[in-house]
């Protein structure tokens, strides 16, 4: 093991999470992948090093969360050179609002792994100035330049900083933050669920009035991406609309030019049973509507991120919402 520096993914690369107790170890991975049990910060929580795989199924990444560094009469040094060895990346999470952070830039000076440095505590130290000092106060104990990320995760309230840590990883470990970034927008398609939901049952309440579902349905879907892109925070130019229709499926999806979608307010998208192969069989305008409202959160998602999923991912996700649709209003 002379040169533990890895220029090839391995199948289920270790990311070491590493840092001094209550930095937010365990909050992180929780973060990310829903794994693992955050303690109150009151007390060291986990006591040894727990491995979690994700997805647990079938990971494509393990986290390698690390007993805290900093605790009265533990030697880590067995552990940290049991971890070194193990570890393709190292996640180095400090708390902004810990000035004290020797233990683990004393570490950092000595490996030779790949770190991204996670500033955790974002919310507890708003000041901008004051973050800029304590981020700057852990280079210079580093005595190097090392990529940087800041976090907020409150126990109770929304995660921010996310998006930029994954970005940061897509350099170190593309295929693990791409399984990470598919978690992500699992989430972030939960808390839109609703607002899917809400224009599907409209548009499925169309099926029942004949001939209304014509111009209703396509109306409910369209104001249903607008609400959607507006949520993920995507001006839906022609452009952008084009490329959301390409994506989602055959030229059946978009029967008019995106210039004349935008004038009537992005109104038109796939007339049921229009979309995709599958949904003529499928049936129902609130199937549909669900499964379009599930793929183009997807889209969006990607498209506010940069990386837009590809046209078979998008694929398996409308399938698989269609599929799922009879369950989706439980
Ligand atoms: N407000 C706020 N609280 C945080 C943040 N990050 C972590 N916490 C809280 O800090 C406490 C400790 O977090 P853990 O994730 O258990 O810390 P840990 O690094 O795993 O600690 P050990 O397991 O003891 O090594 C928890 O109550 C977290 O909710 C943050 O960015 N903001
Ligand atoms: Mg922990």
């Amino acid at each position: 093991m002379a040169d533990t520096q890895q220029t090839v993914e391995p199948a289920v690369p270790v990311l070491w999470v590493l840092g001094k107790t209550g930095a937010g170890k365990t909050a992180l991975v929780r973060a990310l992948t829903g794994l693992g049990q955050p303690g109150d910060g009151f007390s060291p929580t986990t006591r040894q090093a727990q491995v979690h795989d994700f997805p647990p199924q079938d990971p494509v990444v393990r986290f390698l969360d690390t007993r805290g560094l900093g605790e009265a009469g533990y030697d880590p040094a067995p552990d940290l050179a049991a971890a070194a060895q193990q570890a393709q990346a190292v996640l180095a999470v400090m708390r902004l609002d810990d000035p004290v952070q020797q233990p683990v830039t004393d570490v950092l000076r000595r490996l030779k792994l790949p770190v991204l440095l996670v500033h955790t505590g974002g919310d507890l130290v708003p000041n901008p100035h004051a973050q800029d000092r304590a981020r700057s106060h852990v280079r210079a104990q580093i005595g190097r330049d090392l990529p940087a990320v800041t976090l907020s995760m409150p126990p109770d309230g929304l995660v921010t900083g996310i998006e930029s840590l994954l970005d940061a990883l897509d350099s170190f470990l593309p295929h693990a933050s791409a399984a990470l970034r598919r978690a992500d927008e699992a989430r972030s398609f939960q808390r839109l669920r609703k607002v899917v939901l809400r224009y599907a049952v409209a548009a499925g309440a169309a099926d029942a009035v004949p001939f209304a579902g014509l111009a209703a349905v396509p109306a409910a879907q369209g104001a249903m991406l607008n609400a959607l892109a507006k949520a993920h925070k995507v001006d839906l130019t022609p452009a952008r609309l084009g490329l959301l229709a390409s994506a989602l499926g055959t030229g059946a999806l978009v029967r008019m030019g995106a210039g004349h979608l935008v004038r009537q307010g992005v109104k038109l998208v796939p007339v049921a049973g229009q979309t995709l192969g599958a949904a003529a069989a499928a049936g129902t305008s609130f199937a549909t509507t669900y499964a379009l409202g599930r793929a183009a959160s997807a889209w969006l998602y990607g498209a506010a991120h940069g990386a837009p999923p590809d046209r078979a991912a998008l694929r398996g996700l409308y399938d698989q919402a269609l599929k799922g649709a009879g369950h989706a209003a439980e």
